[in-house]
């Protein structure tokens, strides 16, 4: 699709939907109301609701429709912005379609403004079911202490429409974009060309609003879909449903004569990219690279025992960020210093505390099956494991397996936890909690010296908090006053 902005001026006066008014939507209604579109907002929330959070943009609102989507309410838009929780099932959204008109993403809308305001930004995007945050942040930190100047946005929590509304604002300004992009974000996008690229891994998902992992996939992969010979992939080759990916879209590059550079990370072979021996992470460029960043792979070694992150998936999410940091010019003496430094995200296998010799530890970010099973593959045994919220479809048993390896017991709690229990009961003695403070309670009633409690629930967070930062704060509280 042919970008729907070629000059800023175009916006002015266009008539432009905004579907779903959360942190995206709000960002993307103050980018474009700045710069003269009329808004269409249309939002599940009642319109009560809605106002408040429109104040400061009220006089480019041209219709407030709240309280549902129906077919015929962007009747007459020019182009609709979807929010990325919104699924673009979503009846407004169909109609909107099949009526031609066109529906991008926060993304899109984003970065088609950012490149004709600063068309020589380079833009890092990072996707992959878990470690997206993770890899995000380390390469925004390589950038930094290599003095680059650089923005960390996206599903990160921070919307690129915000962070593009300050660079057209001229308060900030930057050479580099790092981008954790959800499936759910790249869903809406069309002519997005992140410079460079990265699939961390991709295991079941959202599969409530995915028919199945090919669609999931295919989401995932839209990341590259734009991508020529100037422009840089990370592929993590030890994940099956990763490397499907290339193999699918490998014709179509192809075809087109603009396959861009591939490269792999790998815990277990050595690949063209970074791979692990000995307990270092090594990097093996491709002939054709700069020479500077040839030179720069060639030299860097990083020794894992010097990570202050720990976990095999930690290793991974080093070894993709530091790809991604090399390709974009990055030093290798910066990602050794960051590496020993870089004490991990809040909410990821984060250390709360020590009580009577049972450790506590939030992972609230572990929202799905795969993530638990990396985070209890982190510990040697001994764990009660916090579980349940809102399923996403999931399949917990794929959990059997580790459960009967690491988990002593079950606490579980939210909408899913019949659903575990039916999973993995059997296994494993399990209780059934009303809230996060009763979960606390019973896990540190049943714990002994040695044990670690750790919340992971493998769910979302919406049935019971406002989100999963929300869920791991209030775990910490609670673990804080005990
Ligand atoms: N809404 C509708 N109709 C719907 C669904 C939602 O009208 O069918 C409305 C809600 O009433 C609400 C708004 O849409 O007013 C919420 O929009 P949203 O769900 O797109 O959420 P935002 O607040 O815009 O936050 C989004 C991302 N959320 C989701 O993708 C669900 C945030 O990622 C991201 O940090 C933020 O944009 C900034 O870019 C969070 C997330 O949970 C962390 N991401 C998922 C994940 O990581 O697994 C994908």
């Amino acid at each position: 699709m042919q970008r729907l902005i070629k000059e800023l001026s175009e916006v002015k006066n266009k008539n432009i939907a905004i579907v779903g008014l959360g942190k995206s939507g709000l960002a993307v209604a103050h980018l474009l109301s700045y710069l003269g579109a009329e808004l269409v907002i249309n939002d599940k929330k009642r319109e009560e609701e809605i106002l408040d959070d429109l104040a400061s943009i009220r006089g480019s609102i041209k219709r407030v429709a709240g309280g549902g989507h129906p077919p015929d309410v962007l009747e007459g838009v020019d182009f609709v912005v979807v929010s990325p929780g919104v699924p673009l099932n979503t009846p407004s959204i169909v109609s909107a379609i099949y009526k031609g008109i066109p529906v991008i993403g926060d993304i899109e809308i984003s970065w088609q403004i950012l490149n004709l305001i600063k068309p020589d930004v380079k833009i890092i995007g990072i996707t992959g079911s878990n470690g997206k945050s993770t890899t995000s942040t380390l390469v925004y930190e390589f950038l930094k202490k290599d003095g680059k100047k650089v923005c960390l946005s996206g599903n990160i929590g921070y919307p690129m429409a915000d962070a593009v509304f300050r660079v057209l604002n001229k308060e900030v300004d930057f050479d580099y974009f790092v981008l954790e992009l959800s499936s759910f974000q790249l869903e809406g996008i069309k002519s997005f060309k992140p410079d460079f690229a990265a699939i961390l891994n991709i295991t079941p998902d959202h599969m409530d609003r995915y028919s199945g992992m090919r669609e999931y996939i295919e989401a995932k992969a839209k990341i590259f879909q734009n991508h020529d010979k100037d422009s840089y992939l990370i592929l993590n080759m030890d994940d099956k449903n990763t490397v499907s990916v290339i193999e699918y879209l490998r014709g179509v590059y192809l075809r087109k004569g603009r396959l861009p550079h591939i490269l792999y990370f790998s815990r277990y072979q050595k690949v063209y990219g970074a791979y692990l021996i000995d307990n270092q992470v090594r990097f093996n460029p491709r002939e054709e690279f700069p020479e500077s960043v040839f030179s720069e792979m060639e030299k860097t070694v990083l020794s894992v025992d010097t990570f202050r992150i720990k976990g095999v998936h930690n290793i991974e999410n080093i070894m993709a960020a530091s790809l991604l940091a090399l390709c974009a010019g990055c030093k290798g003496e910066s990602i050794k210093e960051v590496v020993k430094e870089f004490p991990g995200l809040p909410h990821r296998m984060e250390y709360v505390r020590e009580i009577d010799g049972v450790l506590y530890v939030n992972d609230s970010k572990g929202t799905n099956v795969d993530a638990v099973v990396k985070s209890l593959e982190s510990f040697p045994g001994n764990v009660i494991l916090i579980a349940g919220g809102r399923d996403k479809d999931g399949d917990f048993t794929r959990l059997r397996e580790i459960v009967k390896e690491k988990v002593k017991s079950l606490v579980l709690i939210g909408e899913a936890k019949e659903k575990i229990a039916n999973a993995l009961g059997d296994l494993v003695p399990y209780y059934f909690e009303k809230d996060m403070r009763s979960a606390v309670l019973k896990a540190k009633e049943i714990a002994e010296p040695n044990d670690i409690v750790l919340l992971s629930p493998g769910c979302a967070s919406f049935d019971m908090f406002k989100n999963f930062e929300h869920r791991g704060e209030v775990f910490k509280e609670i673990v804080k006053s005990l």
